[in-house]
């Protein structure tokens, strides 16, 4: 269904290259620079099954003549891969999204998460130096670097990652501004604070909510069990958090940006507006398994994004109890059932209809 071959338009036509396909935000990334007329290119892993049935509706034949998406199979743990992928495209930007990115699971496996996160980022790096093309880089860099500060966080804030994903997010930080200083590449670093969608995988502790709120109310589940409901997150919405990752390789000079709500609230909170929204009562449904706690948390993140709104005029609109209520319809409607409906209505003024649901 997919295939590997570089197909050049040529001419004023914008190349991009968005490391992985089949996530969150490298869906509405991709659709969003689709929807900008450029040539996007995603980098997938090999797989036995498909796992692309995300993408399965901005991908077209590639012998159509007006195909502007196309796949390409490597691995962030490949260098020849890589670097024969940057020299054979010569994308004008690229957008390194692709990691494994589930927080808990990085304690399994800390060498694999080093691996593809930290040295799979100096491995594009390297690639795009060596290649002498000048090709502006995106970085996915994460608020979880930040580690455990119960203060708004901007961009001069300390590191202090609690866990290997964190951990292996700062080095390649660290190593996007190396290039940049010792080689003039044009990097940059997205700090990103948690976001959220209907497109959000189904692990993270909003979806794993919305989600088991739809099958409990569709009685497939009867409990669902959470980890550390006193955690808190500043949950902002994907689609807005997107667009401004594609704002900051605009901007003349390439630079760092906090990107968030500037709002915190606990797991419990999500929870409670979650179930009252859905009319349930989470204390019939919530039980806590200590597995899903972490050997070392994050408690609390909120950022400050004083940089972003002043320089790249960022400011998230769709707040908490909208993201909340975006979520559960979406879940409900996934399941066969009719919505509550007040999520679709903050969706409607805003946003395309394809955004609602969770594929
Ligand atoms: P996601 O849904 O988990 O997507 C991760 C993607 O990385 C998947 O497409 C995955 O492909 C790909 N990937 C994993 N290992 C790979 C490898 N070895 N080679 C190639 N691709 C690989 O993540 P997301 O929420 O969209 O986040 C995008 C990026 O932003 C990630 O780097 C994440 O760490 C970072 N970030 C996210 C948030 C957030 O709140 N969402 C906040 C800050 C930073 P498979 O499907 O094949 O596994
Ligand atoms: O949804 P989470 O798994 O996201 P987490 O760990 O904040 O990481 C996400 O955001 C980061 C940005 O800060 C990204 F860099 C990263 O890639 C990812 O997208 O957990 C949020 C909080 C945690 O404190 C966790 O302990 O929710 C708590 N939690 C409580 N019960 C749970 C659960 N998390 C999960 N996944 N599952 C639970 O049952």
């Amino acid at each position: 269904m997919f295939d590997d071959i570089i197909v050049h338009h040529g001419g004023e036509m914008i190349e991009v290259l968005v490391t992985g396909v089949t996530g969150q935000d490298r869906l509405y990334l991709a659709e969003f620079l689709l929807s900008k007329g450029y040539e996007v290119h995603g980098l997938r892993r090999q797989t036995s099954t498909f796992n692309t049935w995300r993408i399965d509706h901005i991908y077209k034949d590639l012998h159509d003549a007006d195909t502007l998406f196309f796949l390409h199979f490597g691995d962030l743990t490949h260098s020849e891969e890589i670097s024969t992928l940057i020299y054979n495209l010569r994308p004008d930007e690229v957008y390194h999204l692709g990691a494994p990115s589930q927080v808990r699971i990085s304690f399994d496996n800390p060498t694999y998460t080093g691996d593809v996160t930290g040295l799979g980022t100096t491995r594009l790096l390297e690639a795009i130096r060596r290649s002498g093309f000048p090709i502006k880089f995106y970085q996915a860099s994460s608020s979880e670097m930040f580690g455990d500060v119960r203060l708004p966080l901007n961009e001069k804030a300390l590191f202090s990652p609690r866990s290997p994903y964190a951990c292996a997010k700062v080095y390649a930080y660290n190593m996007v501004r190396k290039y940049r200083d010792g080689y003039g590449l044009f990097g940059s670093n997205g700090i990103l604070f948690n976001h959220e969608s209907p497109r959000r995988g189904e692990t993270f502790v909003t979806r794993k909510v919305t989600r088991g709120i739809a099958n409990i109310l569709a009685k497939k589940q009867k409990v669902l069990y959470m980890g550390n409901m006193d955690a808190s997150r500043d949950w902002g919405y994907a689609p807005e958090f997107v667009e401004v990752m594609w704002k900051m390789l605009q901007q003349k000079k390439p630079r760092d940006y906090v990107i968030g709500t500037g709002e915190a609230h606990s797991v419990k909170e999500f929870i409670d507006v979650a179930f009252g929204y859905a009319g349930l009562d989470p204390k019939k449904h919530i039980k806590i398994d200590k597995r899903y706690y972490r050997p070392t948390e994050v408690e609390y993140l909120v950022a400050d994004v004083s940089k972003a709104k002043r320089e790249l005029g960022f400011e998230a609109k769709i707040r908490f109890n909208d993201l909340v209520k975006i979520m559960v319809d979406a879940d409900m409607r996934a399941v066969g059932l009719k919505p509550v409906g007040e999520g679709d209505k903050v969706l409607a003024k805003k946003f395309p209809k394809r955004w609602w649901t969770v594929d």
